[in-house]
């Protein structure tokens, strides 16, 4: 096999090429429609387009669409699902399809049903969907649950919180529990408040930003012209990654079509630092020893803005050196140089993703990120603080609507007054809780909106144990994805299909990571009714609410009335949204005005925090500790030849979470998903060489055949792709948020 040679920058022409090669495709023109539609872009929080056009960002400047959101809407665009393609397949000829096969099978278009002890799915009616619904909800609310994923509007995501609190659950489980739960946790001890203190205008005054354990070239791209714009105004880049994801070295934006063709992209990181997977907090820790060490703390800010800050300090200068660079694997000259820029800049923002979420002490992490933007005075003004790079283009939106088993006490009194009484007091089930309450048996009804968490999930075996105990699940989705197939329930599994948010018949909002509020306008679906029977996520949540919860208000007293049917129309949940969620009084007249805002309460420019008594709350974050386990413990039998590796599981350039739109990743020369990234010396080590299939094992499964790719990925840590990489590794969560350990899975490397 021939192997192509690595780009030597993020983004550039690959990226052109990839929209060349769908503007020429059959859906080019509908494709460039879909784009200039007045709607929030599908793939990632970063939040462009709205109601200035698909191409601008919450700045207001143009050309801020990426090739993630082509991606995203291609996909989309896809033809229908054929009347009797289910009668042609069984479920476990659908089972052998990976991840893009079931997503290029095309847009769901009717509901289906797989009944227990059935081979195939049927198509069934909307009227059986909504018995079958009734049935599921009227189970003991305790054992009804939902899970989320962040597509979806935050008119459906309050809907689908409002009814399952009207029927007494809390089990709100959301994608998020997988992903930023720890930056909500962590931030909100400390700040009061959960989400990014740094909006998109804010981040324009920076000048040094520090980029923790994100991949943002692929997965945020956009955010890559702010960081060219700051090196261009001299500003500094710290990249804290334990692999080198070329894209943060170098990066070639259409933004900036002079640098990225004739100087093959421009530069991105000023320091690169590669830390040992889950030791960011003894690194901060490190860089809050050197900043005292260096005088560069700034009491003055402390004293007047903050608590506990004395322990933090205690902390840092009684652990040794020795004891952090041992823990980080970042040399003490390095971590002194990175303090001196953090602490000698003016404005400093810090941002991070999954590679500092996804740990089993994700919360330290978080928590150590923001104690040095505090020691330092970075947290309250313009062009500094911190910012979690959040995921799904709605996620937060979701997190802000009450789709949480962590509902703010504000919500929760607006609730109980809009439903005109007090709400359950048991506790929900987070996504994690979830999965194992469903396999010890507790629940009987699973609404799914959107996502796929069977594949999302660790442990994939236990995943398909646990979803097979539910009596019946609902999959709402647009696309079939892995999930549908392989989580299927005890008695009833159903696919239905909706609309996506360039579709709705109606107007929707989303929320950007940065806390602005965007207005997606009413769309049209290429899909002919002719040939498709979709349905909004809105009417379908609104209509099983009618018919569980009946015709009439839940309490005629109580101040505002809940009329199920009424909340199809969107503008009256905004209304209801705008009565009930704080920061988001503006919605209630956004179809009026069309104005779209940024949510108040959230971006702080003045050290005025969300706590009580206004003050950032500082607390020690212990240095975890970290082992690697032994090779016999693993238990492979025979004497094996290889070697122990800390894995990371994360995205390929060619993916959306679970959904796969290219097998190969050009940017680390993997040229399909069974791929383990590795560096050389350890390949070395394990007696192996570069292309050699292997066998990967964890603490969860096994995969066969892996192919070994050399990388510029730090020694003893490799790297694969997730969904695939699921199977090798059991749950192994921080407790304070539920976020599992994707990024730092033991495994062993062996033939
Ligand atoms: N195109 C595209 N865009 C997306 C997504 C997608 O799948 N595709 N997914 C969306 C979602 S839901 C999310 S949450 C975001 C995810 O966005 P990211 O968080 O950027 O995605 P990951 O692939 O998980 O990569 C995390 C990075 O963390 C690094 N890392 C791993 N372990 C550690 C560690 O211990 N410490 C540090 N400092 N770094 C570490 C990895 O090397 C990798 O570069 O992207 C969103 N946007
Ligand atoms: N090993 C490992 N595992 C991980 C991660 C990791 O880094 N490593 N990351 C975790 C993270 S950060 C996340 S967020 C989760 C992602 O977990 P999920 O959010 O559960 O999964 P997705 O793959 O994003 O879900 C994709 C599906 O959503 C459906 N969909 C798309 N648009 C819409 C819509 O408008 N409405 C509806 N109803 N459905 C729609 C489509 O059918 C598609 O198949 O995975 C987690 N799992
Ligand atoms: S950066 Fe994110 S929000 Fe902006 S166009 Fe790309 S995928 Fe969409
Ligand atoms: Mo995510």
């Amino acid at each position: 096999m021939s192997h192509s040679p690595k780009p030597e920058a993020g983004g550039g022409l690959p990226v052109i090429g990839y929209w060349l090669e769908q503007s020429l495709s059959p859906r080019g023109l509908k494709l460039w429609q879909t784009l200039n539609h007045k709607s929030a872009c599908l793939s990632c929080a970063w939040g462009t387009g709205g109601q200035q056009g698909g191409f601008v960002n919450e700045a207001g400047e143009s050309l801020q669409r990426c090739a993630k959101s082509v991606e995203a809407i291609a996909s989309e665009l896809q033809q229908p699902l054929t009347a009797h393609f289910f009668d042609q397949y069984t479920i476990q000829e659908l089972q052998q399809l990976n991840s893009q096969q079931c997503d290029r099978l095309g847009r769901l278009s009717y509901p289906l049903l797989l009944k227990a002890g059935t081979s195939h799915y049927q198509r069934i009616s909307w009227e059986q969907v909504y018995q079958i619904a009734e049935q599921a909800f009227r189970q003991p609310p305790e054992r009804v649950a939902c899970y989320s994923s962040g597509r979806s509007s935050n008119e459906a995501a309050y809907l689908l919180q409002l009814m399952m609190r009207a029927l007494g659950s809390n089990n709100l489980a959301d994608c998020s529990d997988l992903c930023h739960s720890a930056s909500t946790v962590g931030l909100k001890q400390v700040f009061g408040s959960g989400t990014s203190m740094v909006s998109l205008e804010s981040l324009k005054h920076t000048d040094c930003v520090v980029l923790v354990g994100s991949n943002a070239p692929a997965n945020h791209p956009r955010l890559m012209n702010e960081l060219i714009k700051l090196r261009e105004r001299k500003g500094k880049i710290i990249i804290i990654n334990p692999q080198i994801e070329v894209g943060l070295v170098k990066f070639a934006s259409p933004a900036f079509p002079i640098k990225s063709l004739l100087k093959g992209g421009s530069d991105i990181s000023t320091f690169y630092l590669q830390p040992i997977p889950g030791s960011d907090t003894a690194l901060f820790v490190g860089i809050q020893k050197s900043l005292i060490e260096q005088v560069l703390i700034k009491t003055d800010y402390l004293q007047a803005y903050t608590e506990g800050w004395e322990e933090v300090i205690n902390y840092a200068q009684q652990t040794s050196w020795e004891t952090i660079t041992n823990t980080c694997g970042v040399s003490q000259e390095e971590i002194t140089a990175v303090a001196h820029t953090i602490g000698t800049c003016q404005r400093v923002v810090f941002a991070w993703a999954m590679g500092i979420t996804q740990h089993s002490n994700g919360v330290d992490n978080v928590k150590s990120i923001a104690n040095t933007a505090l020691l330092t005075g970075n947290a309250g003004k313009l062009g500094a603080g911190t910012m979690p790079i959040r995921g799904h283009s709605n996620v937060q939106g979701f997190g802000s609507m009450g789709v949480t088993v962590r509902l703010r006490e504000e919500i929760k009194q607006a609730l109980s007054q809009l439903l005109g009484r007090s709400l359950s007091e048991t506790p929900g089930y987070d996504a994690r809780t979830l999965i194992d309450a469903a396999e010890a048996g507790k629940i009987d009804s699973l609404f799914c909106l959107g996502g796929n968490l069977y594949a999302a999930n660790p442990d994939l075996y236990q995943a398909q144990r646990a979803l097979g105990k539910i009596n019946t699940i609902f999959y709402v989705a647009t696309k079939p994805n892995l999930g549908h197939f392989h989580g299927l329930a005890a008695e009833n599994t159903l696919i239905l299909p909706v609309y996506n948010r360039f579709e709705n018949p109606h107007k929707t909002t989303t929320e950007s990571g940065n806390n602005f509020v965007r207005l997606n306008n009413e769309g049209k679906s290429h899909l002919q009714p002719n040939n498709s029977d979709l349905i909004s996520e809105v009417e379908l949540i609104t209509e099983i609410a009618h018919r569980v919860h009946g015709e009439t208000p839940i309490n005629p007293s109580a101040s505002l009335r809940v009329n199920w049917r009424r909340l199809q129309d969107t503008t009256y949940v905004r209304q209801l949204i705008a009565q009930t969620i704080p920061g988001y009084e503006k919605i209630g007249d956004i179809d009026a005005t069309k104005s779209e805002f940024t949510i108040d309460g959230r971006i702080f420019t003045e050290p005025k925090f969300a706590t009580p008594d206004g003050k950032a709350q500082l607390s020690v974050t212990p240095l975890p500790e970290l082992n690697i386990p032994p090779v016999d413990a693993f238990s492979v039998s025979t004497p094996v030849q290889g070697i122990v590796v800390i894995l990371g599981t994360g995205r390929s350039y060619g993916q959306h979470n679970t959904v796969v739109y290219r097998s190969e990743d050009k940017y680390r020369g993997m040229p399909h998903r069974y791929c383990i990234l590795m560096n050389p010396n350890d390949i070395k080590k394990g007696g192996f060489e570069e292309h050699q299939r292997v066998k990967v094992r964890g603490d969860g499964g096994e995969l066969e055949n892996i192919e070994i790719i050399s990388g510029a990925i730090r020694e003893g840590v490799g790297f694969m792709f997730y969904p695939e990489a699921n199977v090798l590794f059991k749950a192994h969560i921080d407790p304070r948020c539920g976020t599992p350990a994707y990024k730092r899975v033991p495994v062993l490397v062996y033939r």
